[in-house]
């Protein structure tokens, strides 16, 4: 992408509304809009990076074997009334009545839908287990929406929901997402530490919910620093293995970690003193299994091939999507802005050209363009005729991991500067040596 073709509408000054730094910038470097309480516009650097962290859950999603679809975001309050949960939501249930006066509600979550789903085509054993999953707009007519994306009304989420025969069998399916989940923030750049929680209004009282250590943070958490070491990192794990979940369950939720709603001081004092530590945190996730709560209400049931018709066990499992830009930033930024990890970074490279309208700094950037296009990576060139300095602190405030600068000086000796967004640390070296180096760090052939 050539900046002077693009749409980002980058601010100067701070916003006065924004309080904490992901939501100032998110506003300033141009990614989302307010376009009422709590709900945003997605411009396009902001809906860049929303695509990219889609798309990590959706790779993990379905490596762990879960099915995607798609379900709507209004729905009946009939189905709602089923479950009990039309009244019980309360004034967080975003209710509409369309032009028959039919009752219709916009989706806070989809426990109901889902379960109408299955309980209208399967009807055996023999399909279980299954799960399946959406990412899609859910509405929460929230009491404060604050902090941008991370509070939002409007905000996106992936939910999944898993039927099978036995709660041994669901438990094994909870497992199964929580792995997935480690999988998944870690692939963001984030350590998102499973808690125990409560299952509010979603129901069941075993629940883990996924913090993101951050002083902004809206939970209040309380853990053994121990949990702080461990790293899922590469290791290939066996999805259907019952065995191989089972064990990273038990190694990443055998350390005291609780949010404040289930924390017991009684059993944390029995944590070493030096390794207690009460900190706050971002909610990025939660995984539940609530057994037949919805199946009973209503009537999702199979065969359980020894002629019976039993209900089926369930959970749900949500990751924040719109929400995890919020937290990705707030763990990764300095004072000049936004500093992205590699997996989910909107371009993988700034280039910037000192000197617009040189005829040989033009060629350069030019055949650096087309070489890292070629590689299949999308590098966002700044082509305008900004000042230096300001071209620089718009690269800083995007975020973009790698900037490749260029000017007639280095050139007269063969170079470019690659800049680490990160560390600051810049190395000159030939333009063919910089497409080298950014093919190696995202790992894509060099032709
Ligand atoms: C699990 C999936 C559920 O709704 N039903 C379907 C279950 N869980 S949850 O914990 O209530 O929500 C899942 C995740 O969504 C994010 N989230 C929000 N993000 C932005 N703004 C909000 N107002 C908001 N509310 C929830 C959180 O990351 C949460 O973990």
């Amino acid at each position: 992408m050539r900046l002077s073709r693009y749409f980002l509408p980058v601010l100067k000054e701070t916003p006065a509304e924004a309080q904490i730094v992901s939501h100032r910038y998110m506003l300033r470097a141009g990614m989302i809009k307010q376009a009422s309480a709590g709900i945003y516009s997605w411009l396009p650097l902001g809906f860049k990076v929303l695509r990219k962290i889609e798309q990590i859950v959706h790779e993990e999603q379905q490596r762990a074997g879960h099915i995607p679809l798609l379900m709507p975001t209004l729905q009946s309050a009939d189905l709602w009334r089923e479950s009990g949960r039309y009244d019980a939501y309360g004034a967080e249930m975003l209710r509409i009545t369309d032009r028959h006066g039919r009752d219709m509600l916009y989706g806070p979550t989809n426990e109901e839908l889902i379960t109408d789903i299955f309980r209208s085509n399967v009807s055996s054993y023999r399909d279980l287990p299954l799960t399946l999953y959406h990412i899609q707009w859910k509405f929460r007519d929230e009491i404060r929406p604050r902090f941008g994306v991370m509070r939002g009304r409007e905000f996106y989420m992936k939910d999944g929901y898993n039927f099978d025969l036995t709660k041994e069998d669901a438990l094994h399916a909870y497992n199964r997402h929580l792995v997935s989940y480690l999988r998944t923030y870690e692939r963001m750049g984030l350590q998102a530490i499973p808690m125990r929680a409560d299952g509010g209004p979603i129901g069941g009282d075993y629940t883990h919910e996924f913090l993101v250590l951050a002083e902004t943070g809206e939970s209040e958490v309380f853990y053994d620093s121990e949990i702080t070491d461990l790293k899922f990192g590469d290791r290939q794990i066996d999805y259907d293995s019952v065995e191989q979940c089972q064990a990273v369950l038990e190694e990443f939720t055998s350390r005291y970690a609780r949010t404040d709603e289930t924390h017991d001081e009684a059993l944390f004092d029995q944590v070493p003193e030096e390794r207690r530590r009460v900190a706050r945190g971002i909610e990025v996730g939660q995984i539940f299994y609530f057994g037949t709560k919805y199946s009973d209400a209503m009537g999702a049931t199979v065969s359980d091939g020894d002629g019976n018709q039993v209900p089926v066990h369930m959970g749900s499992h949500g990751i924040g999507v719109s929400r995890l830009l919020g937290a990705i930033i707030e763990a990764s930024h300095d004072d000049k802005g936004i500093i992205w990890p590699e997996g989910v970074t909107p371009f993988h490279a700034g280039i910037v050209n000192l000197k617009q309208g040189d005829a040989e700094a033009d060629a350069a950037c030019e055949a650096l363009y087309a070489s890292l296009t070629a590689l299949g990576l999308e590098p966002l060139y700044d082509d305008t005729t900004e000042r230096a300095g300001a071209k620089f602190a718009t690269m800083d405030l995007i975020g973009l991991p790698w900037r490749i600068t260029v000017g007639p000086r280095g050139l007269k000796n063969g170079v470019v500067e690659l800049t680490s967004r990160r560390t600051g640390e810049s190395e000159e070296l030939p333009p063919e040596a910089a497409v080298a180096k950014i093919a190696a760090i995202y790992g894509v052939a060099k032709a």
